[in-house]
């Protein structure tokens, strides 16, 4: 299958009637133009004679309790707010909570309050309240009646509230009450995903007042105007126009009705005018094409050329109302064999997916960060976003227009749906909402409807134990929605992301859009990072048909671990490294993928998670506050024009070097260390300790490494380059402590992350090393076996998760070859299996000395608490230091354990 958007048409018209018009209009529409553009006002301007709308945030100022039950709105509306909290605009009540040790967040009911003044000036106009988002359940009264009710909590919903008002100088106050309710609804999605859900009013929300006569505004929450281009090419092209007026006044209006398409200069390219006549409380629609547009400028990532459509209802030569939409030309179309063309010209759509949350703030964030995280996208070298897992704030789609990131947007229907009517209704409107609030964007190629449908049902259980028909109605409702969506927007093509599962195939799912994204993550939950590629190879060639895409894949990583023998679900971050390196030349290797996103571009907030740090997926390439993880300059190395020179690893400041282990051409007392840079220049110098190291030449990938001779203490590493006569350095302090073979007369102090294959460096800026088994004159473990990664929980009274994340199950004991003198020991444990007493018990002996009998750790600090304990010991006549672990009952469990000399 080809798919092509678009269809090409040629009009001719005289060159010289079209300047003249041409030179018409612009004088015409400059003038006019001047009067009315888009107005925002804020608040105190109210008073100002206002001809079209106004528009206005109501951010401000309101009273806010969070509720765990629903209480009867009489009880709430009377009940004296004095001691509510007074609260911002965007705004979630889980923001406290979300990263502390408990399970889970508040899922209840948020109550806000809001005085609203509203003076003489706007009486007689309709004032609607246009929410951009809140989460999930919402219900909005005015004056204390129930003014209406929005399901879900990710699209944009408007109420007329001009019944409900008093507009008047004498009595000018009015309360607006929200009720927002984020529990668990079986009937509005998502049911279940791997992110937190936020409870809250936490977009913009807006006071427009409109005349009588006004482009209606209540169309699922969309400006209620629609723009297409049924024709374009590189030279030519026309704009459909389509929207409906009301006239809400109780006589006949005779309007004239103008569209002005300008370009991103202001001038105007074409006005397209109507008299139309507005019967009486009725609402009109109106549906113009323009006279072919020449000489255009197309958008692409490239070159994001915008233009507006400003739309005018003109009643006597007053403007009564005006929008103004973004407009775009550009078209695409998909290829099985060689993936993705835009504007005629093949691309490879290499992109990311973004969650819409922050550090410290959750899913509330103002419209400045929503913008710099496109700006991140784009600088990294992307030209392709997937919005998961459902539409975003409309401060992303202007951005993604104006820097020209191609979007894949969707709806949230995760994991898992409910069989009933109400539900797939619900998906409907979800599915219309997105479509027409975020219809006019050009960034906007691609709409979603399902993501790993077939993850799990509502019992958590898998395919095979699928109750009887769920299969048929998911399908079902699949197609449901793809003919809704085509239904709604004829231009864009159809997206599903799935997983793993020949379960897709099978039920014919995967059948129903227009194309498939895969979430694969070969190498991180299972198998190799080869997996990715092989899987995609046999897809294609079983389904050539098939318009492939890659939806997701990731690796997680964590600033504080590190290992040079990095593995599968360890958090380090070289496996992540290892991971995206191997996938995108993968990727590369593979023209038919239509387009790719590795997931995720930033950490986000997943309550479930006990991850190295619980309650976040790690997945980022940036961290949750944005700061880069190397993994980000590599994709920037190979994707940008930009300059890169990164020295991977970064944040690997405090090494700690096991001779004896890694003793791989110790010369003068130095350790070699592999050092690997991230670039696009094409040649590179090494500097260690200021001195020239080597010189590296770029050669087919944009990886750099050397063996890096390290001295006990502080490396000084710079790396070097030139770029069209441009010098460009990275420099990375490296505090490096070597362990001699033998624990001998220099031994000060060893922290080993028992049953751990990295390094931890906990909040002290202490190494914890990777575990090994005891040799003589040395130390580490006896007996027992590392517990598995990818079981982790959080552990709770710590940040140090990583360190008791992983154990040592079964141990006998643990040696230190210790010269003599004082030390002190500590211990680290966690009971991460028990949550009741008496299901393990163990004795533990420093040297001959029983320092505990049949320690229980669920009962003396409870399931899943971090335990420490320090002794202090003397060790003479060359016994060294060994704990011997006994069990009682169950298996001995150690995290951790740190000798220093004292
Ligand atoms: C997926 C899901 C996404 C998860 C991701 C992960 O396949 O679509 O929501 O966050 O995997 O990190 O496991």
């Amino acid at each position: 299958m080809h798919i092509q958007k678009t269809d090409r048409l040629i009009i001719r018209c005289p060159l010289f009637f079209t300047f003249v018009i041409s030179l018409l209009l612009y004088f015409s529409q400059t003038m006019a133009l001047t009067n009315i553009s888009d107005i925002y006002l804020s608040q105190k301007e109210t008073s100002l004679i206002i001809k079209s709308r106004i528009r206005y945030t109501i951010n401000e100022c309101w009273r806010f309790k969070f509720f765990m039950e629903d209480i009867p709105e009489s009880k709430i509306f009377n009940c004296d707010k004095k001691f509510w909290s007074t609260i911002t605009i965007p705004h979630t009540w889980n923001i406290n909570e979300v990263l502390d040790d408990t399970s889970g967040y508040r899922r209840g009911i948020g109550w806000y309050f809001k005085r609203l003044f509203l003076n003489n000036n706007l009486k007689n106009k309709k004032i609607f309240l246009h929410f951009e988002g809140a989460n999930q359940l919402t219900e909005v009264y005015v004056n204390g009646k129930k003014v209406g009710q929005h399901k879900g909590g990710y699209t944009a919903f408007t109420f007329d509230i001009t019944d409900y008002l008093t507009v008047d100088d004498q009595q000018n106050l009015n309360i607006i009450a929200v009720k927002t309710d984020n529990r668990f609804n079986k009937n509005i999605p998502p049911l279940s995903a791997d992110f937190t859900f936020y409870g809250g009013i936490y977009r913009d929300v807006w006071l427009i007042a409109a005349n009588p006569v006004h482009l209606t505004m209540t169309d699922h929450g969309s400006s209620g105007i629609f723009i297409s281009t049924p024709e374009v090419t590189r030279n030519k092209a026309k704009v459909n126009i389509q929207g409906t007026i009301a006239n809400e006044t109780i006589v006949p209006k005779k309007i004239r009705l103008i569209n002005t398409i300008v370009d991103s200069s202001g001038r105007v390219i074409q006005r397209i005018e109507e008299a139309i006549t507005l019967q009486p409380k009725t609402r009109t629609s109106f549906n113009q094409t323009s006279q072919p547009i020449k000489s255009l400028r197309l958008w692409s990532p490239e070159h994001p050329y915008l233009y507006s459509v400003y739309t005018q209802a003109i009643e006597k030569n007053i403007v009564v109302d005006i929008v103004k939409n973004p407009l775009g030309f550009r078209w695409f179309s998909f290829d099985q064999q060689t993936g993705f063309y835009l504007n005629g010209k093949q691309y490879r759509l290499i992109g990311t997916n973004r969650h819409q949350d922050y550090e410290g703030m959750g899913n509330a964030l103002p419209n400045g960060i929503h913008e710099r995280d496109l700006k991140i996208i784009k600088e990294n070298g992307f030209n392709f976003l997937r919005l998961a897992h459902y539409p975003q704030d409309p401060a992303v789609l202007a951005a993604a227009d104006k820097l020209g990131l191609i979007i894949w947007e969707e709806i949230p229907v995760v994991n898992y749906v409910t069989c009933s009517d109400t539900f797939q209704y619900n998906c409907e409107q979800m599915l219309k909402e997105m479509i027409r609030q975020h219809f006019n964007h050009p960034s906007v190629l691609m709409w979603g409807y399902m993501n790993e449908i077939f993850l799990h049902d509502v019992n958590g259980k898998r395919e095979k134990n699928y109750p009887e028909d769920y299969i048929d109605w998911t399908v079902k409702l699949a197609q449901t929605l793809e003919d809704l969506l085509h239904k709604e927007d004829p231009n864009r093509i159809s997206v599903m992301a799935i997983h793993q599962s020949s379960l897709y195939n099978e039920s014919k799912i995967a059948m129903i859009p227009q194309a498939l994204g895969y979430n694969l993550y070969p190498g991180w939950y299972g198998d190799e990072f080869s997996g990715f590629g092989e899987f995609l190879d046999k897809e294609h060639e079983k389904y050539p048909q098939r318009q492939i895409m890659v939806s997701e894949y990731g690796a997680g990583s964590d600033e504080r671990i590190h290992s040079l023998k990095s593995r599968r679900f360890d958090f380090t971050v070289e496996y992540q490294q290892r991971y995206h390196e191997s996938y995108l030349s993968q990727i590369l290797a593979r023209p038919y993928l239509c387009a790719t996103a590795l997931w995720n571009q930033f950490d986000f907030g997943s309550a479930g998670r006990g991850d190295s740090k619980p309650k976040i997926n790690q997945k980022g390439i940036f961290f949750f506050d944005r700061s880069p993880k190397d993994i980000a300059y590599y994709y920037k190395a190979v994707l940008s024009k930009d300059p890169v020179l990164h020295i991977a690893s970064h944040e690997w400041t405090n090494r700690t070097k096991n001779c004896s282990t890694e003793d791989n051409g110790s010369e003068d007392g130095a350790v070699k260390h592999p050092v690997k840079v991230y670039t696009n220049l094409a040649v590179v110098e090494l500097f260690l300790n200021n001195k020239s190291f080597q010189t590296k030449e770029l050669n087919g990938s944009n990886i750099l490494t050397w063996d890096v001779p390290l001295q006990n203490g502080l490396n000084v590493l710079e790396a070097r380059g030139i770029k069209n006569g441009v010098n460009y350095s990275d420099k990375v302090k490296m505090d490096v402590q070597l362990i001699a073979s033998t624990l001998n007369d220099q031994f000060d102090e060893l922290a080993v992350n028992v049953g751990a294959t990295f390094q931890f460096t906990d909040k002290g800026g202490r190494v914890w090393i990777e575990d090994r088994p005891y040799s003589k004159g040395n130390w580490g473990y006896i007996g027992g076996k590392k517990r598995k990664y990818g079981k982790s929980k959080g552990i709770l009274g710590t940040s140090d998760d990583p360190l008791y994340q992983t154990t040592r199950d079964g141990i006998k004991s643990y040696r230190f070859d210790v010269p003599d003198g004082e030390y002190e020991v500590e211990i680290r444990m966690v009971e991460n299996v028990y949550k009741h007493s008496d299901k393990r018990k163990f004795d533990i002996w420093i040297n001959d000395l029983l320092a505990f009998r049949n320690l229980d750790l669920a009962n003396e600090y409870g399931y899943l608490q971090a335990a420490s304990r320090k002794f202090l010991i003397h060790v003479n006549s060359g016994q060294g230091i060994e704990l011997k672990f006994q069990s009682q009952i169950g298996e001995v469990v150690l995290s951790g354990i740190r000798v220093k000399k004292l």
